[in-house]
């Protein structure tokens, strides 16, 4: 536990739990800090396969602490946006391990930009995400104007931004702001599960899958097929493909290494 940030790692899988349910887990200084180093350290440890991020309490992330903002050594805002979410959000996508966002409850602002900054997102029943940055007088930050229309799409992603309605569980299901939605009570135990199974997974090819993605969307057809010539190389070269092949063939599940 380091100043608002739980961390526990369970064999290959990290749990981090944003952990200020009094602020609904508004981030403050040393919770991003904590957050940031936390996810650079777990992205050098190869133990560690997938990662859960959560928040304790009734919800995910109510964004930036605002009672924090109005004390009078606040970093300006470009400032606090570059230095400290900006590497937040850098490392969730450039870490090996997929990121599953398990949202227990409301994520707002820079809280909601966090969880679309995840890999896969699984929430609760009464999970709700809010664009909260134009109710006072700001715009999305933290990558929201980047993942919104590539999560849902143009029309969608300008109504959710500029119109700013909360959008519950079921309608970011039907959406496809969300991937499952689960009882409450069920989450943290859906979302290991998904965890475990990435994690059963050949790393190597579940990094090269995840950068695979994200190049996408800045490529075209011609350069994502020879993209994935090369990674099918790199992949077929490796022991866990190997592996694969022998599990299949002998009928057994197989035991990735990450070489
Ligand atoms: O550095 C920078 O500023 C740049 C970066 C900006 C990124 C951003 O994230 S900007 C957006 C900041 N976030 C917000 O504007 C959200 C503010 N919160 C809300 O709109 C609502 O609280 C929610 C919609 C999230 C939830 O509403 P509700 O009715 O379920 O809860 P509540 O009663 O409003 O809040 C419960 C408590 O949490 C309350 O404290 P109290 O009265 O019980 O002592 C409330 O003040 C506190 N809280 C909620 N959000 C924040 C917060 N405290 C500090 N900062 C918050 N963001």
């Amino acid at each position: 536990m380091t100043d608002g940030l739980r961390v526990d790692i369970d064999g290959p899988v990290a749990t981090l739990t944003l952990d200020r349910p009094e602020a609904l887990n508004a981030l403050t200084v040393p919770m991003k800090v904590a957050l940031g180093e936390t996810l650079n350290r777990i992205a050098a440890d190869r133990s560690v396969r997938a990662v859960i991020l959560t928040g304790a309490g009734r919800a995910f992330c109510a964004g930036q602490d605002l009672a924090e903002r109005e004390q009078p050594d606040a970093a300006p805002l470009e400032v606090e946006v570059r230095e400290r979410y900006n590497p937040i959000i850098r490392a969730l996508r450039s870490m090996d391990q997929p990121v599953i966002a398990a949202v227990n409850g409301v994520a707002a602002g820079a809280g909601a930009s966090l969880a679309f900054a995840c890999d896969v997102r699984i929430a609760a029943e009464g999970a709700r995400f809010v664009l909260a940055f134009g109710r006072i007088g700001l715009v999305p930050d933290s990558g929201a104007t980047w993942f919104l229309p590539r999560l849902v799409g143009a029309a969608r992603a300008a109504d959710i931004a500029l119109v700013g309605d909360p959008i519950p569980a079921d309608e970011a299901l039907r959406i496809g702001l969300v991937s499952r939605v689960v009882p409450a009570d069920d989450l943290m135990a859906e979302a290991r599960a998904l965890a475990d199974r990435v994690a059963a997974g050949a790393p190597l090819a579940i990094a090269l899958t995840k950068g695979a993605l994200d190049r996408s969307w800045s490529i075209d057809l011609d350069e994502a097929l020879d993209g994935e010539a090369k990674l099918q190389g790199i992949a077929g070269a490796s022991a866990d493909h190997a592996e694969g092949l022998a599990a299949f063939r002998e009928k057994r599940p197989p035991q990735f290494t990450g070489e």
